[in-house]
């Protein structure tokens, strides 16, 4: 690899900063170089690059892109009118510790608001405080004429280029019909739909047969949320986007008979992304099964499966499947603001939703995938950074060590251990479902635009450090997609659709 760069090229330079000695990992190529830094931006890679204001020696340690977190809820209102846990200071002071050195969580819109108004509280909540770069997915609960039409291309303008749709939640759920009409916006202003896909229907049946015949504890979330939940909605989304033929990334899949779904349109060519998440690889709905209402900790939608998923969801991870591992951080602390918040001993349909984990999502990615052989170190930044970079983006400024890119940048010591525990991570949170998991391998420096932000062990970015990005809009060449007949005016009677 190293023969590609020209010895003494930079004598003449001075850079602001120069990592040396470390092994460099993108997500198609693994290197041994420094790299040096100036204005933000990764000037040079190569050997003997010259001076520097500030050597970090990167001797023995991975020198791999920042992480892009993509699935993140920090400082947002849930729609029962919960805050989450973490706002844009410790939310992204959590992620950095994690080597993270981007996020992109969501402004939530809830019914009857207008969408700028939405975007306008998110900027305001992240700008003073982000310590790291930030965009936004926004989420659409209320798809009227006047928000698809008018509003949406307004926001996709501003480099928002990707929303989320819910098809459970009484509050949020957008039917078949607002799902089509929200798709087609999508398409004609390039931008992604998220979807969480589970079946309302099923989900209300299920629970309202438990609590009937009194299952109540907070196990019993689990099975509310059948696998054929998952599975019946993620087919339903897709088929939908499919005839339109506009992107979609299917968040959060907790299942194998989802992942075959994504897989199959893949295949076909469709414009389809599949995302997975830790808690679905790394722990299971036993972990519910706890006294009182301490299973309420593991309560997320969807929720746990079974070991055996677990292996499953692994798999579609190693074999691309999924090309997004996010850890849908959601933040709600183990009392009356977050998981209890409708009192002490709620029935399991009552318990806020959602696990901490944006700072353990690497590690545990790196320890468990990379160290142990299931995923290369390439594949580990694919998933990392470059993936989302790309499928969200972003690629023009983030997500691989290259010149001309931001020097957003994460330094690993692939042979630290340490056990996880709440009292170590930097979310607001006191509980981690990965309590005593011992990790091999984590982020020792953080660099943002050629800034440290983490270095031994502690902060040095300040609140409002972070920048908001501007996405570009979704590119998915290479996915040719198809047209449906009905929709193709050589099969339609010549009828034209606009979109
Ligand atoms: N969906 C999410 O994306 N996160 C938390 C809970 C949920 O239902
Ligand atoms: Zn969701
Ligand atoms: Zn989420």
């Amino acid at each position: 690899m190293i023969s590609k760069f020209i010895d003494n090229k930079y004598d003449m330079k001075t850079f602001d900063l120069k990592i040396s000695d470390g092994t460099v990992a993108n997500a198609t190529e693994t290197f041994h170089a420094d790299i040096g830094i100036k204005d933000g931006l990764i000037t040079a890679i190569g050997k003997n690059l010259g001076k520097a204001k500030k050597v970090i020696n990167a001797d023995g340690k991975l020198v791999l892109p920042g992480g892009i977190e993509a699935h993140c809820h920090i400082e947002q209102e849930s729609s029962s009118g919960i805050m989450t846990a973490d706002d844009y200071y410790s939310g992204s002071v959590s992620a950095a510790f994690g080597g993270n050195t981007c996020l992109i969580p969501f402004a939530a819109q809830h019914r009857g608001q207008k969408l700028q108004n939405v975007l306008d509280v998110y900027h305001h909540r992240a700008r003073p405080k982000s310590v790291i770069d930030y965009s936004f997915h926004l989420i659409i609960s209320d798809p009227t004429d006047e928000v698809i039409n008018i509003e949406l291309p307004a926001i996709i303008d501003q480099g928002v280029t990707s929303f989320k749709v819910y098809m459970t939640y009484d509050k949020l759920i957008v039917d078949d019909s607002q799902m089509l009409k929200i798709m087609t916006a999508a398409k004609k202003l390039g931008a992604l739909t998220m979807v969480h896909a589970e079946n309302n229907a099923m989900i209300n049946w299920m629970s309202e047969k438990l609590l009937n015949s009194s299952y109540k504890a907070p196990k019993y979330h689990a099975l509310s949320h059948p696998r054929a939940a998952e599975s019946e909605a993620i087919n339903r989304a897709i088929t939908l986007s499919t005839f339109i033929d506009t992107p979609i990334l299917i968040v959060h899949v907790s299942t194998e008979s989802g992942a075959r779904i994504i897989a199959k349109a893949r295949y076909d060519g469709h414009k389809v992304f599949g995302e997975t998440c830790p808690q679905y690889m790394f722990l299971n709905a036993k972990n519910m099964d706890l006294p009182e209402m301490d299973g309420a900790q593991f309560c997320c939608s969807p929720p746990l499966r079974d070991k055996a998923s677990q292996e499953e969801i692994w798999r579609c991870l190693q074999n691309g499947t999924f090309q997004v591992y996010s850890s849908d951080h959601a933040p709600y602390r183990f009392d009356e603001t977050g998981k209890l918040h409708a009192g002490k001993k709620p029935t399991f349909t009552k318990i806020a939703n959602g696990l901490p984990g944006i700072e353990t999502r690497l590690p545990l990615l790196f320890s468990e995938g990379y160290l142990k052989k299931r995923i290369t170190l390439n594949h580990f930044v694919a998933l990392a950074a470059t993936n989302v970079s790309k499928i969200y983006g972003l690629d023009h400024r983030k997500g691989s060590i290259t010149e001309g890119k931001d020097a957003d940048i994460a330094i690993w010591n692939p042979k630290l251990k340490k056990v996880i525990t709440a009292d170590d991570l930097h979310d607001n949170m006191e509980f981690t479902p990965y309590e005593g998991m011992e990790i091999t391998g984590w982020p020792e420096i953080i660099i943002q635009r050629g800034n440290v932000v983490i270095e031994d062990n502690t902060l040095k970015a300040t609140r409002g450090d972070g920048e908001f990005i501007h996405r570009k809009k979704i590119d998915c060449t290479g996915m040719p997609g198809r047209v449906a007949p009905e929709l193709n005016s050589k099969h339609n009677f010549d009828v034209k659709f606009e979109f």
